[in-house]
């Protein structure tokens, strides 16, 4: 089951996103759209790059990319799944590796 209709691919409603965004570490609602975002911070940019290299390397595995946006320490991440239109399982497994890898 890894086809696009599969339940990764469900859109979340605003009550199961909720309840995600409880079991998931410092991740909001992002303004204006379904989508959850965090703001991760680190020692220095090598720190941030190499979060990011983790990340990417997951990313293209799950055909599934963070939107964000890196100045030197600081990394700010949106997910959400385009396809779906909203935030679904997969942004929800994406943001629990981020917060693991982060
Ligand atoms: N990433 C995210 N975050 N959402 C998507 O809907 C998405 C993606 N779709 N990465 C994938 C790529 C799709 O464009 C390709 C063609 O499978």
């Amino acid at each position: 089951m890894t086809g696009k209709s599969d339940m990764a691919m469900t859109k979340l409603d605003a009550d199961a996103r909720r309840q995600a965004l409880a079991g998931l570490n410092g991740w909001s609602e992002a303004a204006g759209r379904e989508a959850i975002c965090k703001t991760f911070q680190f020692k220095d940019f090598n720190a941030a790059f190499g979060f990011m290299a983790r990340v990417a390397l997951l990313a293209e595995k799950m055909d599934h990319h963070p939107e964000w946006f890196n100045v030197y320490n600081k990394v700010e991440v949106t997910l959400a799944t385009h396809d779906a239109g909203g935030v679904t399982q997969k942004d929800v497994d994406m943001a629990a590796f981020m917060d693991a890898a982060g």
